[in-house]
């Protein structure tokens, strides 16, 4: 760790269930000024079509947290060896979706001078199409890895709603935000409305890696062809919590059965190793339908996981 890099608090100095509810107990981004990655919640949860609550996420993944350790044995990396800090909560409006969605924008933008990257904890989906309007604005068309139970493309609901948890894709698709031949939904299952759906997905451009994949071959194949994919371009990955089995994430909004275990989400990602990470977000996690955190403890691992990401991403040069 650099010398003027700060850490998470040391557990054998105060007990991990003290200190500060940051995520993994990491300073402030006010207290450290800048950092590499900024982690900030987005409580925000007005987009969502079933369950709400998500906008209880953010402090149920810090909650979740404590117990996370500065080096990754399985992938070498040592996510807080460059300085990460947590920036707080977003303060967006639950009354007016559109309102929110430039609140959430305009905060990642400003965070963003002080971080080269930015890891939100969500809230619910919906979040995903300001923070990859702030990412594109520094990166550029980002090629998308979408981890989810659903495509997220749909169109509109109840009679012209654009801006829903349901949608956040394809506004970012129409808005140019993404490089559409390098994107990719990985882990869809469960119905769909009809074939329309995944025909319409197609056409936007988008790769699909549906969920079956883990079972026909395996976690290190999926990754390869994500890394194939995505190649040497900046990557977005968006994670819904939801792209686990409810038995590994009961607290989400919009549960679907037949999913990812968590240790098969954890292995994906630790393939992942290499990708040009600009930003990402773990989102759709509602603690009210948690049982003992196992959601919100999956989604700080997760997170973790994608923090040792950036800690991997190859050089800029
Ligand atoms: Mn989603």
């Amino acid at each position: 760790m650099g010398d003027d890099v700060v850490g998470p608090v040391d557990p054998m100095q105060v007990p991990r269930f003290a200190g500060p509810a940051t995520f993994a107990r990491l300073p402030t981004l006010d207290a450290v000024g800048k950092a590499e990655v900024a982690i900030v919640g987005v409580p925000f949860d007005s987009g969502v079509v079933y369950r709400p609550g998500a906008r209880f996420g953010p402090a149920a993944i810090r909650a979740g947290s404590r117990m996370l350790r500065p080096y990754n044995a399985w992938t070498e990396a040592e996510p807080f060896a460059r300085q990460v800090a947590d920036a707080g909560d977003i303060a967006c409006t639950p009354f007016r979706i559109e309102q929110a969605i430039g609140e959430i924008e305009q905060t990642a933008r400003q965070i963003a001078e002080r971080a080269a990257h930015v890891l939100a904890l969500g809230g619910d989906h919906t979040i995903a199409l300001p923070l990859l309007r702030a990412a594109a604005a520094r990166f550029g068309p980002l090629a998308l890895v979408h981890f989810d139970a659903h495509l997220d493309t749909w169109n509109t609901y109840f009679g012209g709603a654009r801006y829903t948890h349901g949608t956040p894709f394809r506004r970012a698709a129409e808005e140019g935000l993404l490089d559409l031949e390098r994107s990719v939904h990985v882990g869809t299952r469960g119905p769909q409305f009809s074939a329309d759906d995944l025909r319409s997905d197609a056409a936007l451009g988008f790769r699909l890696i549906d969920g079956r994949a883990i079972d026909d071959r395996g976690a290190a194949s999926i990754a390869s062809e994500i890394r194939e994919l995505t190649g040497p371009a900046h990557v977005y990955l968006s994670f819904d919590i939801d792209i686990l089995d409810p038995a590994f994430a009961p607290g989400t909004g919009t549960p679907e059965a037949g999913g990812w275990s968590s240790r098969e989400a954890i292995a994906v990602l630790r393939g992942l190793a290499g990708v040009q990470l600009a930003g990402a977000d773990v989102v759709e996690v509602a603690p009210a339908y948690d049982h003992a955190e196992i959601t919100s403890i999956a989604a700080a691992n997760i997170a973790y996981e994608v923090l040792c990401l950036f800690a991997l991403e190859r050089p800029t040069s």
